[in-house]
């Protein structure tokens, strides 16, 4: 079985397989020339031969175990019928949901075809990946979708959504429940396109209360993996409800996932002794200590090893592969991951 998968459903291997979050990005030359070819951003995600390029790219420079999909969360919002758009520089940009009223003009009607294009590159990827390497597909979770179409893009504490949440929740639970139902259905048709393995990003996870965050992160995720799994049983999900903290014992004992993806911040003690004995880990190296290279990159891959890599576990980090990011450490990592023996930290 391919490494990344065999250790997505719990099993140990040492090395652990390796892939990055944002792997495919403007980190790499070769990604900046497509890009700049493409025109938008948009149209690179949409035209299939050149996500399966880009899909592929730090495959083929770094040898990744994992290839994920060349695409964005936010296509789920503009399937629906929302205008989206990315500006240079600023990330982003859709046109705000304000009010309950402003939810009836989204519709499913055109979802999957609007959505064809990303399905397209998953059929040609099935026949491009490299033999040993695993098809990741993805979706941003509801909460953090919904976050990005309620504030209209990018925001530093989405207090338009939190607010919406609390003084109006039964609309607010009307367009999670929409994502959830298209969120499942979207990974159901990448899984039966060729993704051997899905992620539920919830990059905003972190920002609610407990209570709201079962309500509003947790129960719409365990929702998601448990109608994928009615389709398609045998496929791993990864679920990565960043920022979580204590409450990822939540998300590995009740969401239904096979793989939790650590941010930075969790102990690693901690995740081994009450996470990893549940589901598989991923993470949780921080981007910058990447960037960083050198002895700090060594010491802090030497320890994520040396605690994590005697359960099931699969080498990442905490969140996305900074765009400063140098290919050399890149490649480093690789060699420190695959080739070196492992010591315990002084
Ligand atoms: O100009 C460019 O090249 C655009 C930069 C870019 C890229 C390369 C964006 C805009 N999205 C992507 C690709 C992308 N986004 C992938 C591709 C596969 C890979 O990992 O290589 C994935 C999985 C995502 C997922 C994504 N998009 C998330 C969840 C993960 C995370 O980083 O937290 C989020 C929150 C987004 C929204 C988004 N799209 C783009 C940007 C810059 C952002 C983040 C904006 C913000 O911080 O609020």
């Amino acid at each position: 079985m391919k490494p990344l998968l065999h250790a997505l459903k719990g099993n140990i291997l040492s090395p652990p397989p390796v892939w990055f979050m944002r792997q495919a990005g403007r980190y790499l030359p070769e990604y900046r020339e497509v890009r700049s070819k493409a025109g938008s951003f948009l149209d690179l995600c949409k035209t299939p031969e050149l996500a399966e390029k880009v899909t592929l790219q730090p495959v083929h420079r770094f040898g990744m175990d994992g290839a994920i999909l060349f695409s964005d969360i936010l296509v789920v919002a503009e399937a629906l019928g929302q205008k989206l758009w990315f500006e240079e520089g600023t990330g982003p940009r859709l046109e705000p949901l304000d009010s309950a009223d402003d939810l009836d003009r989204l519709t499913t009607r055109h979802f999957h075809d609007r959505l064809q294009p990303i399905y397209e590159t998953l059929k040609r990827l099935r026949e491009s990946t490299p033999a040993k390497v695993t098809r990741i597909g993805f979706a941003g979770a509801p909460w953090t979708v919904a976050s990005y179409m309620i504030e209209g893009g990018s925001s530093r504490d989405f207090l338009k959504s939190r607010i919406w949440a609390y003084r109006e929740s039964t609309s607010f639970a009307r367009l999670i429940e929409l994502l959830v139902e298209v969120t499942a259905d979207y990974l159901v048709h990448q899984i039966s396109a060729g993704a051997e393995a899905v992620q539920l990003f919830d990059s905003w996870a972190g920002i609610w209360p407990e209570a709201e965050f079962r309500r509003w992160s947790l129960e719409p995720c365990r929702r998601i993996i448990e109608r994928v799994h009615e389709v398609h049983p045998e496929v791993p999900i990864i679920y990565f409800p960043r920022g979580a903290g204590v409450l990822y014992e939540a998300c590995a004992v009740e969401s239904g996932a096979q793989a939790l993806s650590l941010d930075s911040s969790v102990p690693l003690r901690w995740a081994r002794d009450v996470l990893q004995p549940h589901v598989t880990l991923q993470g949780n190296l921080d981007p910058a200590c990447l960037v960083a290279g050198g002895r700090a990159m060594e010491t802090a891959v030497e320890r994520l090893l040396w605690i994590l890599a005697e359960g099931p576990f699969v080498f990442n980090l905490g969140h996305g592969i900074d765009k400063t990011t140098p290919l050399d450490n890149v490649a480093e990592l690789m060699d420190l991951i695959r080739g070196k023996s492992v010591q315990a930290p002084a």
